[in-house]
């Protein structure tokens, strides 16, 4: 049942992908130290050459590495090989506008192809599938990145790009497309903007979606899978580490498995640092084994995760990590509870009344914080009948205060009038006057 792409590397057996990562890391910081970055870091943490690694144990000598590094590093902090050996970059603007910038060459790339090859994959796919590639393309890594491991599967890859839903439609009628890859928010658009302009499901032959790049919860992918009548897998990744490609759901659909042989996958205690107890959630810290012109070495994702302790039932030896719950910096306190925005979407995807977009707005209210979530209505609510409307908002209200012990406002609203956003979904906004 299970399809692997590379069923060498997929199974192989603990001790040798550890055998692997060993060799792997020693070459890694080879070309670390020819980085003024790391020419300047790892000789004070006693790492000279790459013989001072000399097993995985020694990863811990290596300081981590934080995006606050990498913008300071920009543009050629990072950079380990001659710039007419770099054939692409790609960067991430990130929220303080100071681009942080990955560079690649042509190995690089082939390998990082192969990684997003082996993704899609594992999920079904083959060369009879069509492919509509639903996300940014450009200087973020989700466009070409499974563009190209698309392409390596030999599926009909459809670039089309975020946006514009009729066309998307429209595409997917003419040429039969039968997987989808994009933001889960914009799926969750898209299927919304599919009811409304009356596309019929029959109309089109979807199969499966990759859904990733922003966080989402499993009554999310539910809702995707029973309103679109497909399979949805969680796809992980970040541009520090390629982009997508790093972690990805098997068909056992429990946790994404991180393809080890192309990353180190540690997960700490974001306070103390120390490794986290299996099982146990903390930062995912990694290290790219897989790219020789930018070697970034222990970086600090700031996503929370834990790992899976049992194996995968698909017989591949690569750990799984549970989907991410939040970043160490996405945490909101109001009224002095700490809360993360995905409790928050747990709580409302499961109410089957509540449409598909929310937003999360926080204000000052006096000395208080004052949480309201706003939601879209499901398409069976009507906006004019106040009964049911006022029974599905005390619902909501109810069930959000019973979990996340803060009693929200709740509105609801028209389905299809919140914001949607091309790239990254905006959940939440916090209009409180910033401590200076
Ligand atoms: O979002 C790469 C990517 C493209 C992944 C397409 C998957 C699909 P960045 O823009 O650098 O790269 O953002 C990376 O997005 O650190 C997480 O916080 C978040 N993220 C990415 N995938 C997931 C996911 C791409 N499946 C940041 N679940 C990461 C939750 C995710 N968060």
């Amino acid at each position: 049942m299970y399809q692997y792409w590379n069923p060498e590397m997929e199974t192989l057996p603990r001790r040798e992908l550890e055998a692997w990562q060993l060799r792997q890391l020693k070459t890694m910081v080879s070309y670390a130290l020819r980085t003024p970055f790391y020419q300047d870091r790892l000789p004070k943490a006693g790492i000279k050459s790459e013989a001072d690694i000399k097993s995985l144990e020694d990863l811990k000598q290596i300081p981590f590495t934080t995006k606050q590094d990498l913008r300071v590093g920009f543009p050629y902090g990072f950079l380990s090989i001659p710039k007419d050996e770099v054939i692409r970059l790609h960067a991430s603007s990130g929220t303080t506008g100071t681009p942080t910038t990955i560079y690649f060459n042509r190995e690089d790339i082939r390998r990082w192809t192969g990684f997003v090859a082996r993704c899609i994959y594992g999920t079904g796919c083959n060369a009879t599938d069509v492919f509509q590639n639903m996300i940014t393309y450009g200087l973020f890594t989700g466009g070409l990145g499974f563009h190209a491991g698309a392409e390596e599967v030999g599926m009909l890859v459809i670039p089309s790009g975020v946006g514009n839903t009729t066309r998307q439609f429209k595409l997917m009628q003419d040429f039969g497309t039968t997987v989808l890859h994009a933001t889960p928010s914009f799926l969750l658009h898209v299927e919304s903007k599919m009811r409304e302009e009356g596309v019929s499901r029959e109309s089109i032959k979807l199969k499966r979606a990759f859904a990733g790049a922003e966080p989402y919860s499993e009554d999310t992918r539910r809702r995707i899978e029973e309103l679109l009548h497909i399979d949805v897998y969680n796809s992980y990744g970040l541009s520090e580490m390629n982009g997508p490609g790093v972690a990805f759901e098997c068909q056992g659909k429990d946790g994404l498995h991180i393809w080890e042989d192309g990353y180190i996958a540690e997960i700490v205690n974001p306070d103390t640092l120390e490794p986290a107890r299996d099982g146990e959630i903390g930062e995912l810290v990694l290290t790219i084994l897989c790219r020789e012109a930018t070697p970034i070495l222990r970086y600090r994702t700031r996503d929370l995760s834990a790992f899976y302790t049992e194996p995968c039932s698909c017989g591949r030896t690569h750990r799984r990590i549970h989907r991410i719950t939040g970043r160490t910096d996405d945490m909101l306190i109001i009224n002095g509870v700490n809360l993360f925005p995905s409790q928050i979407e747990e709580v409302i995807m499961s109410i089957k009344e509540v449409g598909n977009n929310y937003l999360i707005v926080i204000e000052k209210d006096g000395m208080l914080d004052r949480l309201t979530v706003k939601t879209e209505v499901g398409p069976d609510i009507f906006m004019d009948d106040t009964r049911p409307l006022n029974a599905l908002r005390e619902k909501i209200r109810r069930t959000l205060q019973s979990s996340i012990t803060i009693n929200p406002r709740v509105e609801l609203h028209e389905s299809g009038s919140l914001p949607v956003s091309e790239g990254k979904a905006k959940r939440v906004q916090d209009n409180r006057p910033r401590n200076v």
